[in-house]
């Protein structure tokens, strides 16, 4: 007889449709009906995928991997924004080890290959439960016609397409920060989102304030050296200037 195999950790369900609006709003839904820590919700399309700030996040049925997380977390609500830099950790990670592309960070949570988006992350609050949401191109077809010459896809870049090995990978790898997160706090998460970002030292703007991307502080904030010297950006939306 061969030994009986370990007990299998109970892993949190995964809700897989095929249509919905939004997996962020359907998740809500979820987190009303008092869903698990840990309950991802994974769609073929979308006809109203959310991005940051009122925009909106395309996809091409069956092309994309778009997901949302419901995350019970034990961060102090200050702490929380955290998360979604350690999503992009985890996201950039998995891109990395399992399709093989040159995945780098972009503050504060988009995933750039040769300085195009691959992939999103929006991260909302529910009162206390937070929903982060994903979506990564996958297939050329996931990338909208009009956005081609700022996005980029896995198979765009010439690697392993697998949805199922990227979605099995980045919730290993959000559930493994995440645990970080909560017990280490944020100084590991800040290192690694250091080593993979690709826009430190370049000149950029955030939303018309010019200067030199310098890293995170210790909440997350990104530090820019400006005219009127260093400066914390708590939000916005960065554009990297040439050169
Ligand atoms: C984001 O917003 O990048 C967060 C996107 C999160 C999407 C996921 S999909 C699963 C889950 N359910 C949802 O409803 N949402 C989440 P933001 O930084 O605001 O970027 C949005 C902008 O990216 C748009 O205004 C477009 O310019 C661009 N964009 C839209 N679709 C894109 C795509 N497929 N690939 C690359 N860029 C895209």
């Amino acid at each position: 007889m061969t030994p009986q195999a370990k007990p299998a950790l109970e892993q949190p369900p995964i809700v897989r449709l095929e249509s919905v609006d939004s997996t962020q709003r359907y998740a809500s839904l979820l987190v009303a009906q008092g869903a698990a820590d840990g309950t991802a919700v994974v769609a073929e399309t979308q006809t109203a995928g959310r991005g940051r700030r009122g925009r909106v996040w395309r996809d091409t049925p069956g092309a994309s991997l778009l997901l949302s997380i419901i995350l019970r977390t034990s961060l102090p609500a200050a702490r929380v924004v955290t998360l979604s830099l350690a999503a992009g950790v985890a996201v950039a990670e998995a891109l990395i080890a399992v399709s093989g592309v040159e995945a780098r960070l972009k503050w504060p949570n988009d995933v750039l290959v040769g300085g195009r988006k691959i992939a999103g992350v929006l991260l909302e609050r529910q009162s206390d439960v937070v929903i982060l949401g994903i979506g990564i191109n996958v297939s050329h077809a996931s990338v909208p016609e009009e956005l081609v010459e700022h996005a980029t896809s896995i198979a765009g870049e010439g690697g392993r397409a697998d949805r199922q090995a990227v979605l099995a990978t980045l919730l290993d790898g959000i559930a493994g920060w995440r645990r970080r997160l909560e017990r280490e706090g944020f100084d590991p998460v800040r290192a690694r989102w250091t080593a993979l970002a690709g826009m430190l030292g370049r000149r950029i703007t955030v939303d018309g304030v010019v200067g030199t991307a310098l890293g995170l502080d210790g909440d997350g904030a990104l530090l820019m050296d400006t005219d009127a010297g260093t400066t914390r950006i708590l939000a916005g939306d960065v554009a990297l200037l040439g050169g």
